[in-house]
């Protein structure tokens, strides 16, 4: 089986972003040994602060956070990095030309109960000459993305990764730490009778998605004439796994909880990594209006409406949009 290595190679990878890639795999190795001692490290539970997000970190979320920084920053192809985690971006290496965006560990709310997290990640190009310490250095659209993908640490650890050349799907092996070939150009099944949004918000939902989903929840007796199953991890990265495995459609959805957040996800650390993907596998991505990758990002830590996978169904959901 081939090894991410020698796959980047073969697929003539720029060596900067194949280096990149490489140096996050090296620390998801370590994030995912940490996962597999949880409890017997003593490192599961909060870590007692809040993040930009104002939201409680776990100690994981941190130490995921400081293992992947330590590892960009020793690489000098890296001119700097945004975490979600992190107020500001830090600046890295002055002659590097790649920033790295990342959530270290996403759906961290599972990690006491054992369920699936994952770290996501997105690589933009830049110049010499940008202060990589100021975030307006990293505000380009999703579309600029030179590479995105997520590690999924599960009953296996699977990294999903595109070039912009399709995605391709790799599993960890435990014995040597190598990310080894599974499927190279996954495709989403353009249908599905999958659907993931958290239902419990239903009532902060603009009209548009509240008659959607009042419509998938009608099944073979409604407009949409089929009957949906629904799933929830409260994770993306193992909502867009299942998706890129098997179809579906995934919202988190515009809410007027508090009208300072247009959804909960995050533009640059989810959205548009995941966005990448998704339409790198033949599906689609969208806020309800316009596609994710084309949100001209004010601010890395801002939030964004997301609707996306299947491609049918999400033409579906946004026609309900523009009635
Ligand atoms: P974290 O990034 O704080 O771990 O949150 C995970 C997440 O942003 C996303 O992965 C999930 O889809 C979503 O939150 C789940 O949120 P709720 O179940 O609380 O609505």
């Amino acid at each position: 089986m081939q090894s991410l290595p020698s796959f980047l190679q073969a697929h003539n990878t720029p060596s900067d972003i194949a280096a990149i890639l490489n140096g996050l795999m090296t620390s998801c190795v370590d994030i995912s040994n940490k996962l597999q001692q949880g409890a017997l490290a003593g490192i599961l539970g909060c870590a007692g602060e809040e993040n930009i997000q104002g939201e409680t970190q776990k100690k994981l979320d941190v130490i995921s956070n400081d293992i992947i920084k330590d590892q960009l920053a020793s690489m000098s192809m890296v001119k700097g990095m945004a975490s979600e985690e992190e107020d500001f971006p830090v600046a890295c290496n002055e002659n590097g030309e790649y920033l790295v965006l990342f959530d270290p560990l996403d759906g961290s709310s599972n990690i006491d109960v054992n369920v699936t997290v994952g770290t996501i990640f997105s690589i933009l190009k830049t110049t010499k000459d940008v202060d990589a310490s100021k975030p307006e250095a990293y505000l380009q659209a999703g579309t600029e993305q030179v590479s995105a993908g997520y590690v999924l640490y599960g009953p296996s650890t699977i990294l999903m990764l595109t070039t912009g050349q399709g995605v391709h799907s790799f599993a960890m092996d435990p014995a040597t730490g190598e990310f080894l070939l599974m499927r190279e150009n996954v495709q989403i099944p353009a249908q599905t009778q999958e659907f993931a949004i958290n239902m419990s918000n239903q009532r902060f939902w603009l009209p548009e998605m509240q008659n959607y989903v009042a419509d998938l929840l009608q099944g073979e007796e409604g407009p949409l004439g089929k009957r949906y199953n629904m799933r929830w991890v409260a994770a993306m990265v193992a909502e867009v796994h299942r998706i890129l495995t098997r179809g579906g459609i995934f919202m988190y959805p515009y809410d007027n909880r508090d009208p300072s957040k247009p959804g909960k996800l995050r533009l640059m650390y989810e959205g548009n990594p995941m966005s990448m993907l998704i339409e790198q596998a033949g599906g689609k991505a969208s806020t309800a209006h316009a596609p994710i990758m084309e949100v001209t990002p004010t601010d890395i830590h801002q939030r964004v409406s997301v609707v996306m996978g299947s491609i049918d169904e999400v033409d579906v959901a946004l026609s309900y949009h523009k009635k």
